[in-house]
């Protein structure tokens, strides 16, 4: 495969997500419904332009009083078509806000002006993303600077990348091939070559092509950086500790010192690496120090790779949901997590 395939021009992009058809359809209803009223609309307009020209300076009009059924049926029947639309989106929405647990996850960090993908074994690579057919996967994307998008025309999903937090984009790809990948927001100069091939192999295909890397994994690498920038001396069990226990922390629900629960998933993790004193654990210093400029992307992804490995201990309350991982952006993809698994610190970790 050429690194640079050449970018194809057509009226009506490919179909080769599970949300090609659905999102066509209801572009299609769209249409037909921008036609239907902009057609008849538009002809009346110029009849009327027409038949009612004045025709003197003394031409009167004469008083016509409103009609309440035209006004009713021109009120309802539109807002019959508006009220369709807003249903079937929002259930086209949700259906895209939602990826399947099952999901396989790829990293994304978009920068000026490139996309950089990690695999789940570590394998990386830039402006190219393999992906398996019939395989639900999930792009947990961030930006190393500015807004970009990730647009994928053939499967019909676009996402903005921001920097600062997680979001998630997920398609079932149909067909293997090569597809467009562009970015969607305009991020500078070079904004229009920041564009990538989206290359859909087969299962099996994708397994060797996995396979071909054997270098570390981000599991390995996270805990590397989890020894290298000491956050096991204040994270890891044991008495003294000043931080607190990180193993099941995600998923789990974490109780705060301003009185809030929250649920911890990635964007939580990732802030309280970045941002400590954003949201500080109940029963403990604001001491962490940030690591806001010390950590990059990758690193902060990896050591949220090896922090989803740490088991709670048997018989530890706190965190005791290690919920199957994932970023949770809308209400309705967030797994419910046991209320009972409230940290406490205080009860937990016994000595402070
Ligand atoms: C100086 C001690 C210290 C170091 C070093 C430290 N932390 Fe922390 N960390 C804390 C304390 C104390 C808290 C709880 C208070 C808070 O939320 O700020 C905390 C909270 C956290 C939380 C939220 C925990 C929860 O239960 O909600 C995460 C995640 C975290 N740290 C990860 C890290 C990582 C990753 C590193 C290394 C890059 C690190 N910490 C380095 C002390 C430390
Ligand atoms: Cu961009």
């Amino acid at each position: 495969m050429q690194p640079n395939a050449p970018i194809k021009f057509g009226f009506w992009p490919e179909q080769a997500s599970t949300f090609a058809f659905e999102v066509d359809l209801l572009f299609g209803f769209l249409m037909a419904v921008t036609l239907l009223f902009c057609i008849p609309i538009t002809a009346a307009i110029i009849y009327f332009a027409v038949r009612y020209k004045r025709k003197s300076e003394n031409d009167r009009p004469p008083h016509i009083e409103a009609s309440k059924t035209l006004e009713i049926v021109w009120s309802v029947i539109p807002l019959f078509f508006v009220v369709i639309m807003f249903f079937w989106g929002a259930q086209l929405f949700f259906e895209q806000r939602t990826p399947p647990p099952d999901a396989l996850q790829v990293d994304v960090t978009g920068k000026k002006w490139m996309w950089k993908f990690q695999h789940k074994n570590g394998r990386r690579e830039i402006n190219r993303l393999h992906v398996p057919v019939n395989q639900p996967v999930k792009l947990r994307m961030a930006s190393e600077d500015v807004i970009h998008d990730v647009f994928i025309p053939a499967f019909r999903v676009k996402q903005d990348v921001l920097p600062g937090r997680y979001t998630m984009e997920w398609f079932e790809a149909t067909k293997p091939g090569t597809y467009d990948l562009f970015c969607n927001q305009y991020c500078g100069t070079m904004h229009s070559y920041m564009v990538g091939t989206v290359v859909v192999m087969e299962q099996a295909d994708y397994q060797n092509w996995l396979a071909g890397f054997t270098g570390e994994t981000p599991e390995k690498s996270g805990e590397n950086l989890f020894n290298k920038y000491a956050c096991n001396t204040c994270h890891m069990a044991g008495s003294g500790q000043r931080g607190p226990d990180l193993a099941g922390l995600l998923g789990s629900k974490v109780a705060l010192k301003d009185g809030n629960v929250i649920t911890a998933d990635e964007n939580y993790i990732r802030e309280s690496i970045l941002n400590p004193q954003g949201k500080v654990v109940a029963g403990f210093d604001p001491v962490m120090p940030s690591f806001q400029g010390v950590l990059n992307e990758d690193q902060i992804n990896h050591l949220i790779a090896y922090l989803k490995t740490l088991k709670p201990a048997a018989g530890a309350a706190s965190h005791a949901a290690a919920a199957a991982g994932g970023i949770q952006i809308t209400p309705a993809a967030s797994a419910p997590a046991p209320t009972d698994a409230v940290t406490s610190p205080t009860a937990t970790q016994g000595a402070h």
